[in-house]
């Protein structure tokens, strides 16, 4: 079994969540059968990475599978280490091989990564430039569904509008501070796409509204050089994506969704929409947005999730 580098991630929301670090380690597409199966070459990939201060034994626990569109699945056990503190791991799936587990360490937990760890760069995903539109139809592995199911992992924060703002900045000649007002007066245009999550469902033409990213980066001039765009939520919760998507003409901050303000949860006061990017990418309640040279992991990412997201490329997962 091939499992030469991991990758040591984190994120704030992360540490929000009790979890100090994720070690992320691709391996060569394994082929596996069922759970027993699973479990088996997890315990041999924990020989190889991971060892524990006073350890007297160890359980590897299932916890449950879902499937991550129609080719992948992401399926969570938990290391038990002494019979109390636990890891969380999760093995990601690709049609029947096994090509990434993450352990989820938690704060507090003793232990010693073995192998070799380094940090993830997103240049070996080998993406193409450009943004590209929705294409035709459902994109691959989507079902759709009626109504977007709502999603806060962190929490629905409590947002007071009238302190409210979003700062743009980073790597930026104007550096600015906006508030609700502000944005509307930079000019709002209407959006109508339909919405993809990773996990496989998609919304169809649901109508936004809100400001073009275009028209934020006009206002903000990034400098040369500038690669990323993370985002921030008042949740805690953070994502990244690569900067060229800024330029996508149904890249927006959303103020509104289906002819009123956004619903509180679904991200009032605002939030982003980049229909072609997973949903994972469209932050909601943001307060922040950085344009940065070097990528930095947001929430779903430090869980192996893509830097990009491409919805009509199926990029769901990192690759290696
Ligand atoms: N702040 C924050 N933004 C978030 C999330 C979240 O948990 N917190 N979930 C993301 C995911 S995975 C999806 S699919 C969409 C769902 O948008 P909705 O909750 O408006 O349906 O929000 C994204 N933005
Ligand atoms: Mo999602």
């Amino acid at each position: 079994m091939s499992i030469g580098f991991c990758y040591e991630t984190s994120s704030s929301g992360l540490l929000m969540k009790g979890i100090s670090k994720v070690v992320d380690c691709p391996v060569e597409g394994l082929a596996v059968s069922g759970v027993n199966e699973l479990r088996d070459l997890i315990s041999r990939v924990i020989a190889r990475v991971l060892s524990f201060q006073g350890i007297h034994y160890y359980d590897i626990v299932f916890e449950s599978s879902e499937p991550i569109g129609y080719t992948h699945s992401l399926h969570k056990f938990r290391l038990f280490i002494n019979g109390r503190q636990y890891i969380g791991i999760r093995a990601v799936v690709r049609g029947k091989k096994l090509i990434r587990i993450l352990f989820t360490i938690p704060i507090g937990t003793d232990v010693e990564i073995k192998s070799r760890v380094g940090k993830y760069d997103p240049v070996i995903e080998k993406l193409g430039k450009g943004t590209c539109g929705g294409g035709e139809g459902i994109p691959p592995g989507q079902v759709y569904i009626d109504i977007p199911v709502v999603y806060a992992i962190l929490g629905v924060p409590r947002v007071d509008v009238s302190k409210w703002t979003l700062r743009v900045e980073g790597e930026v000649g104007n550096a600015v501070e906006l508030s609700l007002l502000d944005l509307y007066k930079l000019g709002v245009v209407d959006v109508e796409t339909d919405f993809h999550c990773v996990t496989g469902w998609s919304v169809k033409s649901v109508k936004f509204a809100g400001v073009p990213l275009a028209r934020i980066a006009e206002l903000v001039v990034p400098k040369e050089g500038v690669n990323w765009v993370y985002v921030e939520g008042a949740d805690g919760y953070s994502t990244v994506f690569p900067y060229i998507e800024v330029y996508a003409s149904d890249a927006i901050v959303a103020l509104e969704m289906n002819g009123k303000p956004l619903d509180v949860l679904h991200g009032y006061p605002a939030r982003l929409v980049i229909p072609h990017l997973y949903g994972w990418k469209s932050a909601k309640w943001i307060t922040r947005m950085v344009f940065t040279r070097d990528y930095s992991e947001g929430y779903w990412e430090a869980l192996g999730y893509h830097p990009r997201g491409m919805v009509q490329f199926e990029e769901r997962f990192k690759t290696r």
